[in-house]
């Protein structure tokens, strides 16, 4: 792969790791696949470097994402206790994200790739041009002199994969490849990657795509679909099953940016935009206090359903125009 220079944000990550003993990695709430796969490859690296690491988590681990190497030793909890020294959050734009209690006082890593990283941390470590996690990661690895087991490469390539939308998102580069490459000549195996992420889906959650797919509407380069509790709870879906429904959305010829809502239980909407490029849904994310990337962002939005589609359309409506 290209050696990119090294930033010192990473030689002071590594000077800290040799400073502390007991890591507690994180990542943050509803945690997806670039963030699982990070944080246990984060792990993989201190572990071989003599360190005590454990992922803690605040949600359980998304079924796709429970086949990777070391998953089942994740611990999900909402706190973390006294006894670790340092923290290390993967993708996180600050301490409340990881809905974890029990961090404030620990040495704070914070390792993350969105535009919208914040130095909340004593380090910090973010690059907007890495298209994962697991890129910062993997060159942590390599700078530490950890070898990239099978399973840490396995991890890596998962959040790679997950991140890239399988190498199909805006910003998929030949940078990308080759470092899937390196992925793949350290052990990932792509069709087991790919057989977790897209071949393992739940009955409930095939049936809730068939009804948010019921529920599409389009109006010219914006389509937007949404699903209800009540729709959630008769096919017996969790949340974790809505996680990638904005895509069929998008994928109508002709669409520019899709919408998702999702009906939590006090009401509002949880909202996942998605741009094939031209638009940045960052902009409509971020005015309803969400973020995210230029072409995959979220937010929430209030209630009833017509409002906040009506907000948000809206606001998309509005952006795609001047964009
Ligand atoms: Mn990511």
């Amino acid at each position: 792969m290209q050696a990119t220079p090294s930033p010192s944000a990473l030689y002071e990550i590594l000077s800290q790791i040799q400073r502390h003993n007991r890591f507690v990695l994180t990542s943050h709430a509803r945690p997806d696949g670039d963030g699982v796969g990070s944080a246990l490859a984060t792990q993989q690296i201190l572990r071989s470097l003599g360190k005590q690491a454990e992922v803690v988590l605040h949600d359980p681990v998304p079924r796709n994402y429970r086949n990777l190497p070391f998953a089942e030793s994740i611990i999900h909890a909402g706190s973390v206790d006294g006894s670790y020294d340092a923290a290390i959050l993967l993708e996180c734009d600050s301490l409340q994200r990881t809905r974890l209690q029990g961090l404030e006082g620990k040495f704070l890593i914070n390792i993350d790739h969105h535009i919208g990283g914040r130095p909340f941390a004593h380090v910090n470590w973010i690059d907007p041009q890495a298209c994962a996690t697991a890129e910062l990661v993997y060159r942590l690895a390599r700078e530490s002199g950890a070898p990239i087991s099978p399973e840490m490469a396995t991890c890596l390539y998962t959040g790679l994969v997950a991140d890239t939308g399988s190498f199909m998102f805006e910003g998929t580069s030949e940078h990308t490849f080759a470092l899937a490459r390196e992925l793949v000549l350290a052990g990932a195996t792509p069709p087991q990657v790919a057989q977790s992420l897209y071949f393992s889906h739940s009955i409930a959650k095939m049936r809730l795509l068939g009804a948010a797919l019921s529920n599409l509407h389009r109006e010219g380069d914006i389509a937007w679909i949404w699903v209800t509790r009540d729709q959630m709870e008769r096919v017996g879906a969790l949340d974790e099953d809505c996680e990638g429904l904005v895509n069929y959305a998008l994928a109508v010829h002709g669409v520019e940016v899709a919408a998702f809502f999702r009906e939590l239980s006090d009401g509002r909407f949880r909202v996942s935009l998605r741009s094939k490029g031209r638009v940045d849904v960052t902009t409509v994310a971020s005015q309803f206090g969400g973020g995210g990337h230029r072409c995959a962002s979220g937010c929430s939005a209030d209630g009833p359903l017509a409002h906040a589609i009506a907000d948000i359309v809206g606001n998309l409506r509005r952006v795609s125009s001047v964009q």
